[in-house]
């Protein structure tokens, strides 16, 4: 009878050719494993890159991890035929324009995370295609060109008190104002 070395923590007696199969065995199962867990630790590093992102406002540069306030905007026109932004449901604030302006007054209170979810809700026509974005320049907030029923989020930080515009870069009478309290 022959004797195998110990092997591990495994000891005792085996057929060579038995322990040669269970090695290789082994080592095939060893890199398969290794492949799933380098798939896990890849696949988990890119969804927590796009997490961390995701937390990141457009007007920082740093993670802010708050529950951030959501406002609802759609595309639409004023009784009189002009572009304009409205409120997608009512909060309860102020809805009325601003004197000289399309859209209606955000109210939101200072070291907020809000989240401005914007969708184009204007029909195309022959005359114009239908085109907008929405702009908070002090903040960063910049969506892009939106055709018709295109929708964006954009999640910015109201760090800074104050009266400020959003608009559309395309339609100089498509604006309103944000007041930050
Ligand atoms: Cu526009």
């Amino acid at each position: 009878m022959l004797n195998f070395v110990h092997h591990g923590l495994n000891s005792g007696k085996y057929h060579p050719i038995k322990l040669v199969k269970q090695k290789s065995q082994a080592k095939k199962l060893g890199r398969n494993t290794i492949f799933i867990i380098v798939g896990i630790v890849v696949i988990g590093s890119i969804g927590g890159y796009y997490a961390y992102q995701s937390f990141i406002p457009v007007n920082v540069d740093y993670p802010i991890f708050l529950v951030p306030e959501n406002i609802l905007i759609k595309t639409g026109k004023t009784a009189d035929g002009q572009y304009s932004f409205g409120l997608q449901s009512s909060r309860g604030g102020k809805q009325t324009p601003q004197r000289g302006m399309t859209s209606p007054t955000l109210i939101v209170s200072k070291g907020n995370l809000v989240s401005i979810h914007i969708i184009n809700e204007i029909l195309n026509t022959d005359a114009e295609k239908s085109i907008h974005n929405f702009n908070i320049d002090e903040f960063n907030v910049h969506s892009k060109d939106l055709g018709y029923f295109e929708s964006q989020s954009i999640t910015f930080l109201a760090d800074t008190p104050g009266e400020f515009i959003y608009h559309c870069t395309l339609h100089s009478e498509m604006k309103g104002q944000l007041i930050i309290k």
